[in-house]
């Protein structure tokens, strides 16, 4: 692990839809010139205190997400994005890409309509409407395994369906629990114990992922013009304050291959919060590609210290 006695770190913070995303726009490590996916591994083997420093306390909280502007690799494209979080590295982030586009919005560095960012699970696209709406093109998105169950000492048999929305997700239907914002601690508690039980009984994606993503489904609220609600635990131990843009893309994939929505119709999915994506799909031969539109806005634009002398400079809980 390469550490640095005193750093420094330029910031900007947004919510997307309550969401927070932190961008760091200057003071992160050199990666080298490969793609995302390679200069990731980079990044947790070698500068993981970049990524506690930023987002775990005091200088940031468990339910932020980091994202560390990087050059392209190729030059056409806006640039390239590594999302994470309190505990790790995400692979896209939706709410994230939102708001690392109204972020370079913000710095004058992007213009309104259509681009391409680099992640580490493949190029998006990035269309800027005006200073605070996106809509992001997503990887191709997919499901896994349809009616998993799921066996829980607390809850007894869940089931759900596992799917990739550019994250790993667990999406559950029939949960019998309320999805409202006064009821999050509890909905907090019920979606960990599912958490560790795909955890422990070893139900993974095709190549062993972790499913670290679940996602609960309800009724939207009453006149919200929405079609669902959800409830995301992202994989910290804390929910998305959004409708998660990887999470509702994972939800099109599934309603597409249950002829429950057709390529071109409108989703738009709202979090507990009462924030809404809307969402269509694409079908590039076989592909399910989801697009996912939102709105961001900036909190605020800073400098972080990282002292050398400061016990917490790289976050409270790191390793280093
Ligand atoms: O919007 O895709 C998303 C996301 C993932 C984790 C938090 N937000």
């Amino acid at each position: 692990m390469d550490i640095p006695a005193s750093h420094s770190l330029e910031i900007v913070d947004s919510h997307t839809g309550g969401e927070p995303t932190r961008v760091i726009i200057a003071g992160g490590p050199e990666l080298g010139g490969g793609t995302m996916a390679e200069r990731l591994a980079q990044l947790r083997n070698r500068y993981d205190w970049l990524r506690s420093s930023c987002v775990n306390e005091p200088r940031g909280s468990d339910v932020l997400v980091g994202a560390l502007l990087c050059p392209p690799v190729n030059p056409a494209n806006i640039g390239g994005a590594i999302f994470f979080n309190n505990v790790g590295y995400i692979g896209m982030c939706g709410h994230g890409t939102i708001g690392l586009a109204v972020t370079l919005s913000f710095l004058g560095r992007l213009e309104p309509g259509e681009h391409r960012l680099e992640t580490p699970p493949g190029e998006v696209s990035v269309t800027l409407h005006d200073g605070n709406r996106v809509t992001v093109g997503n990887v191709p998105s997919y499901r896994y395994r349809r009616s998993q169950s799921l066996q829980t000492p607390e809850f007894g048999e869940i089931c759900g369906d596992i799917a990739w929305g550019g994250n790993w997700f667990f999406l559950v239907s029939d949960h019998g629990q309320r999805l409202e914002y006064d009821n999050a601690g509890h909905l907090t508690e019920f979606t960990r114990v599912i958490r560790r039980e795909l955890d422990s009984q070893a139900i993974r994606g095709p190549a062993g992922e972790l499913i670290d993503h679940v996602e609960l489904f309800g009724p939207a609220s009453e006149g919200s013009g929405a079609d669902s609600r959800n409830f995301v635990l992202c994989p910290g131990g804390v929910y998305d304050r959004s409708p998660c843009g990887t999470g509702t893309s994972a939800k099109l994939a599934c309603l597409i291959e249950d002829g429950e929505f057709a390529p071109g119709e409108v989703w738009r999915q709202e979090s507990i919060t009462g924030s809404v994506f809307e969402a269509r799909a694409t079908l590039q031969g076989e592909q399910i590609i989801p697009q996912i539109s939102g709105s961001a806005y900036i909190t605020g634009q800073s400098t972080l210290w990282l002292d050398a002398a400061d016990p917490f400079r790289f976050g409270i809980g790191s390793s280093k």
